[in-house]
């Protein structure tokens, strides 16, 4: 089995009695509807019944154990919002075989750094991906990792292919899912680190945030959600997500990507009754319906979720007016801890906070830079445990035990107001972290790589405000020479990642700023380039 850090006896013990935890593997979410015959996914116009859904999960790991895949292996998977996407992961799920969900953004960067943590013994990915159009991608991870044994790739011809794999005859197949209180599956971290954490996440914990966060959310068998966001994300995985929607025996469209032109037209043809969404996309949903002078194609909607990243009550307030559903918060980490406003919160509460835990056994406080408890309504760090909230990233002593305290709270590194009533509000944050619009830039990361630059000598990368994205980020650079800002994102562009890593700008400087004890002054960059933007965007 995969090693990781388990909860402490006694809350197991309490989680289990208040039947939190269920001992049941994930894979019950599809095998409870092993009869039913409605759609469960749409895809590209492809209606997939969740009698289908099954089969092909349970074909395509009768098909792996046939070539070997076996309980206890670990797998990197790489696949786009498709139906597909479901298969996979339930396949190995009923194998036991743990898989990471690479964001089909990622590139060469961020899947061999999974890869190098998990020794996959399996690899599915897509052929439409850039990286695996050709084969040097697979050929080079083959030769890095001993354990590779077994690739599958979508979209692909042959007898390999993944498609042909999940039409192959069944024969025997007994379920060998990793027991309940074990990993199920590996969720990506935001992370602020220079190599991504994987977080692991056990059947019990994973089952029980989806179970619960249903009715929190209104899901029922009637209802109909969007998937714009990438499928692999813990969101619209979870929160509830497509995973939600399948427990209840509801139907998931899935869509290329948020943009209104690929979601009206979806919404409006499939009766979608539920959307997530991230603040940037949402602006340009509110624009869309400004230009169409009506919101009728998105009649249907009654819920739209919108989270990931700070949202304006300004932007919040135009959602019941202008599109003509209701919304709802959601503040979540792949880590665990979900929040949500309710559906029948006041409008104070749904455009102003970020709603409150899933759980009543959330344990969350909020601390100060010393680490004790703060009082309602003060800013502090939001620090938190409880029957869904991980306690400790793979592999990860030395980080974890900055990141937990002695009593197992988990510190997200979020800023955030808890109130009296439970209800909390993001106010900042104290990680090194980009948010772009709800994708996470770790900033060491990048700044690691601009080191390796051999004009770079000293790197640091900051958020910058910016009016759609919330934040985009800039890149101070000390330099030996002059080096171009198109030379750096060149380089930066060779080095493989993904492109939402990329900094927005760069701004030279002829020292870093220190603060007293000598670390890179952040802060006083955060204000340098806000300053550099606000005139740049006045000249
Ligand atoms: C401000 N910041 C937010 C919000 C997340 C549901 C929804 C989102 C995620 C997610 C998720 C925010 N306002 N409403 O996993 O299940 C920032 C915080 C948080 C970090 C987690 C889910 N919602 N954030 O975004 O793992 O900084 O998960 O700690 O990608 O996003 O990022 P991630």
């Amino acid at each position: 089995m995969i090693a990781f850090n388990h909860w402490p006896d006694s809350f197991a013990r309490r989680y289990r009695e208040r039947r939190y935890w269920l001992d049941l593997p994930m894979t019950d979410i599809l095998t409870r509807h092993a009869e039913n015959a409605n759609t469960a996914v749409i895809c590209n116009d492809k209606h997939v019944s969740y009698q289908q859904l099954n089969d092909s999960a349970l074909r395509l790991a009768a098909a792996l154990a046939r070539r070997g895949v076996r309980q206890g292996q670990t797998a990197l998977v790489q696949l786009g919002n498709e139906a597909e996407f479901y298969i996979v992961f339930f396949a190995l799920l009923h194998l036991g075989v743990t898989p990471v969900n690479a964001l089909f953004s990622h590139q060469r960067r961020e899947l061999t750094a999974y890869a190098d943590q998990v020794a996959p013994a399996l690899l599915i990915a897509d052929k439409r991906h850039r990286l695996f159009a050709e084969e040097t991608f697979i050929e080079s991870l083959m030769n890095r990792l001993l354990t590779l044994q077994t690739v599958l790739l979508h979209h692909a011809d042959g007898k390999e292919s993944l498609g042909s794999l999940m039409e192959e005859e069944v024969g025997e197949f007994i379920p060998t899912p990793t027991p309940a209180n074990e990993v199920a599956f590996f969720q990506l971290s935001g992370g602020s680190t220079g190599t991504p954490k994987l977080i692991p996440r056990t059947h019990n914990d994973y089952y029980y945030s989806i179970r619960a966060s249903n009715p929190l959310c209104g899901v029922t068998e009637q209802t109909r959600y969007l998937c714009a966001l990438s499928a692999a994300h813990n969101y619209p995985m979870s929160s509830p997500g497509a995973l939600g929607l399948f427990y209840a025996g509801g139907c998931v469209i899935m869509a290329p990507d948020p943009s209104p032109d690929s979601c009206f037209p979806l919404i409006s043809r499939y009766n979608i009754t539920l959307a997530a969404l991230v603040p940037p996309a949402l602006s340009v949903w509110l624009e869309a319906v400004k230009l169409a002078g009506n919101a009728s194609a998105l009649a249907s909607l009654t819920l739209l979720q919108v989270g990931g990243a700070r949202l304006e009550a300004s932007l919040a307030s135009r959602i019941p007016v202008e599109l003509g559903c209701q919304l709802q918060q959601v503040f979540g980490m792949a880590e665990g801890l979900v929040n949500y406003t309710r559906l029948d919160d006041d409008e104070q509460h749904i455009f102003t906070t970020q709603g409150r835990p899933i759980s009543e056994d959330d344990e969350v406080w909020v601390a100060d830079a010393e680490g004790n408890p703060l009082p309602h309504g003060s800013a502090g760090l939001l620090m938190t445990r409880g029957p869904y909230t991980f306690r400790g990233y793979y592999n990860s002593p030395q980080h974890n035990q900055m990141v937990f305290d002695k009593d197992g709270f988990y510190c997200s590194g979020d800023v955030v107001i808890q109130h009296a009533d439970g209800y909390l509000q993001v106010v900042g944050r104290e990680k090194d972290q980009i948010n772009r619009g709800g994708e996470k830039v770790a900033a060491e990361e990048i700044e690691h790589l601009l080191l390796r630059h051999p004009s770079v000598l000293h790197a640091a990368l900051v958020a910058v405000p910016d009016p759609l994205m919330g934040e985009k980020s800039c890149a101070f650079i000390v330099s030996r020479e002059a080096v171009k800002s198109v030379a750096l994102r060149r380089y930066l562009r060779e080095q493989d990642i993904a492109d939402y890593k990329l900094p927005d700008r760069f701004e030279y400087l002829a020292s870093l700023p220190l603060t007293p004890v000598g670390k890179i002054n952040k802060q006083q960059l955060r204000a340098m380039a806000a300053a550099a933007q606000t005139q740049g965007d006045a000249l």
